[in-house]
């Protein structure tokens, strides 16, 4: 792509596709695209384990396209279906209108490889659990812990400490999930990731959702520019399996 891609008209989602090799499928992303008719109970399916440790967890940056939180890559294995990953990052997307929705993803990798770069190609190399936020009166007090920092990393390409967060204190009470195959939601769109999406929402509440909607996209001394809409539109599942870990 000539300039970096984004989520605007010029070098937003429609765009990414065109000015990337051809692909066999449209990646789905969103889990939005998960209708429950469209999922099958699997009874193989295991349950979700997800193990984090407070101390593992290094910074908080704005990369411009999200803010994302890092984990130390000597960090505690999980097993979120089969085999053993690592978590990475966690960041979020979410929208600009009123009512839009919040998405927490949790980026791990499988340590059969040596590292999140090289496991970022392979077919079985990524599993991104996908968590969404729904808006609730009441604040979400373990979010706020990662908003408080918000102030350090409002523009693009700034980032703080951010130790002891444990984001196991961030997912819902239930882990019941829908799984399918997929890709990474932003470019190169590698698809390598196999998708967890947890059935229960956790809560923001509205003046939560608007600390979000004030970071910025852009550069200290930039226009400034609201950090919105940047997630990747729900895609065609293209006869892809979609399958549920409960009835
Ligand atoms: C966000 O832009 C993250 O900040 C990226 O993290 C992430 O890329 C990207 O989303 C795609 O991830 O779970 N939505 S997703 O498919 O994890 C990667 C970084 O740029 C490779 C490190
Ligand atoms: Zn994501």
């Amino acid at each position: 792509m000539s300039h970096a891609w984004g989520y605007s008209a010029e070098n937003g989602p429609e765009k990414w596709v065109t000015k990337l090799p051809h692909r066999r499928w449209v990646p789905a992303s969103p889990p939005s695209t998960i209708v429950p008719a469209d999922a099958s109970y699997d009874a193989g399916l295991k349950p979700l384990c997800l193990k984090y440790d407070a101390k593992d967890c290094i910074d908080i940056l704005n990369n411009g396209h999200s803010f994302q939180v890092t984990i130390l890559t000597e960090g505690l294995q999980t097993d979120p279906i089969s085999g053993v990953y690592r978590l990475k990052q966690f960041h979020f997307h979410w929208g600009g209108a009123e009512r839009s929705w919040l998405r927490l993803h949790l980026v791990h990798w499988n340590t059969k490889y040596p590292s999140f770069g090289e496991a970022a190609s392979k077919s079985d190399g990524l599993a991104v659990v996908g968590v969404f936020l729904k808006v609730n009166r009441a604040e979400n007090a373990q979010l706020q812990k990662v908003l408080d920092t918000f102030d350090a990393i409002k523009t693009k390409g700034t980032q703080t400490t951010f130790p002891g967060f444990d984001p196991t204190t961030l997912l819902p009470g239930c882990l019941d999930y829908w799984t399918y195959d997929g890709s990474l939601t932003t470019p190169p769109l590698l698809e390598s990731v196999t998708w967890i999406v947890c059935k229960e929402t956790i809560s923001v509440s509205p003046a939560q959702m608007a600390s979000f909607r004030a970071l910025q996209f852009s550069g200290a001394g930039e226009a400034a520019c609201c950090m919105v809409d940047n997630y990747r539109p729900p895609q065609p599942l293209k006869g892809r399996a979609v399958k549920a870990s409960f009835q």
